[in-house]
């Protein structure tokens, strides 16, 4: 697989940290004068944008919520006169008010450039076809991919997301080589297309995939590999920092590599907020320093991953970031056992019993906290007798118990009962009031 821009890719460490210092000595500048956001925080704590020299005064800054930018909806943080912002786009807001966010064109170009990275490493050059499967529109995973695919000067294809027949149709006649989309969209192209009679071998030319904005694990990459004959490369980003793009794996699997002179890193401990070193299991956290009309200071992602800074094959010296694990906000409290729900797809697709389309239930019977499994079966497994079926329920709810410690209720469902996702899944029905745990970081 090639290389976009080695020039940054594969620079120098120590020239990296150099240049990170003197782009964040801009940026902070820049919010200083322009956000008053960021200009009263930094009075709170008596800094100043000349404290401010290199990346070991970074801690010095203050970190930015979630919570902040809806307070300042809809454009509180951005740091150009809305003159200058050519683009706007917004998270889904599953969670609360919508976060939106602006571009500059050159933010756009950017943006391009980071994706023109990703896709290259992806094994994407000018004789691509890339299929964007990921929704056009406020969501920046379509038109964020779109301009990096363009700019490498491939194909694209703006399917855009849903319409699942059409989707492989138009793989099959375009010649689509990389498919772009989510995950658990992936799977279900996948099996809509053993529906269809369509061999992804044969009667594709799909070569790798780049899949991203959700949570996803080794064991579902397998699955997507083996069903559709292709490499699954992981990208990430988020809306706020600038969309998809802000790391993305290379050929060897092994953790995504941020792009470092855009996006310095830390990782901290979401509840004291103290910086933990690479290796160290913690909460992502972000400071644009390429950015403008958007550079956000320290922002807390919630995302739980580590890092890791030792030297990878490909050549780029950039760190990577391991898969994520789950969200300082999302993680299920059930009777005191921290889950991820990742944790559990692991071990229903490490078991292979069932089909990889499942969902949690959570709920709360009396003071108790209770979970039930929900899990679709396999067209063959659901021909079985009753007593099979409930044999196959007691295998996965004892291998969730020694996994997890955490007794549950498992229940096969028929085939196609869990809705399918056309974007992200939604793997989580929690019932119960919201946990204190989660609320309490909430508030931070
Ligand atoms: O999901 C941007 C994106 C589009 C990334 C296309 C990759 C591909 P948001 O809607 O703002 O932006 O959601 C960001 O999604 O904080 C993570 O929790 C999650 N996420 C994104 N990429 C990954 C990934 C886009 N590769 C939120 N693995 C982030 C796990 C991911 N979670």
């Amino acid at each position: 697989m090639g290389i976009w821009n080695a020039e940054y890719e594969c620079m120098d460490r120590e020239k990296l940290m150099k240049l990170q210092g003197e782009r964040l000595r801009d940026t902070v500048r820049r919010v200083y004068d322009n956000v008053s956001y960021y200009r009263n925080k930094m009075e709170e704590k008596g800094v100043k944008p000349g404290d401010i020299k290199s990346v070991d005064e970074l801690v010095k800054l203050p970190f930015t919520y979630k919570q902040d930018l809806r307070e300042t909806y809809p454009y509180g943080f951005f740091a150009v006169p809305m003159d200058q912002v050519v683009r706007i786009h917004a998270s889904t807001g599953t969670t609360g008010k919508r976060t939106v966010v602006g571009y500059t064109a050159m933010d756009i170009d950017t943006w391009a450039e980071l994706i023109a990275r990703c896709l290259t490493a992806a094994g994407a050059d000018k004789t691509s076809f890339v299929h964007v499967a990921y929704g056009y529109g406020l969501f920046t995973g379509g038109l964020g991919v779109h301009y990096g695919a363009e700019k490498i000067g491939a194909t694209v294809i703006p399917v855009s997301g849903g319409n699942t027949k059409r989707q492989i149709e138009i793989m099959k006649d375009f010649g689509s080589t990389i498919l772009t989309c989510t995950p658990s969209y992936a799977l279900y192209l996948a099996e809509t297309m053993k529906e269809m009679g369509i061999d992804p071998r044969k009667d594709l030319h799909l070569k790798s995939g780049v899949f991203g904005a959700e949570p996803w694990t080794e064991e579902m990459r397998k699955e997507i590999e083996a069903q559709m004959g292709i490499m699954a490369i992981d990208i990430y980003g988020l809306s706020e920092i600038i969309g998809p793009g802000v790391a993305i794996e290379c050929e060897y699997q092994d953790g995504m590599h941020i792009q470092e002179y855009h996006f310095i890193v830390e990782i901290i401990d979401p509840e004291t907020e103290e910086p933990l070193p690479p290796g160290t299991d913690g909460e992502l956290v972000f400071t644009c320093i390429t950015k403008e009309a958007l550079p956000l200071i320290r922002y807390r992602t919630r995302d739980i991953c580590r890092l890791n800074d030792a030297k990878c094959k490909c050549g780029r010296t950039q760190i990577r970031m391991g898969k994520i694990t789950g969200r300082s906000d999302d993680m299920l409290i059930i009777r005191g056992v921290n889950v991820y729900p990742s944790q559990i797809e692991s071990v229903l697709l490490e078991l292979g019993l069932a089909s990889p389309y499942y969902q949690l239930v959570v709920d709360r019977v009396g003071t108790l906290d209770s979970l039930e499994v929900q899990v679709e079966m396999t067209p063959e497994m659901f021909s079985d007798q009753v007593r099979q079926i409930e044999k196959t329920e007691q295998k996965i709810r004892s291998s969730i118990e020694s996994t997890l410690g955490l007794s549950c209720k498992v229940r096969l469902l028929e085939p196609k009962s869990i809705e399918r996702s056309e974007g992200k899944a939604k793997r989580v029905i929690d019932k119960r009031v919201y946990s204190e745990k989660c609320s309490d970081i909430n508030k931070k």
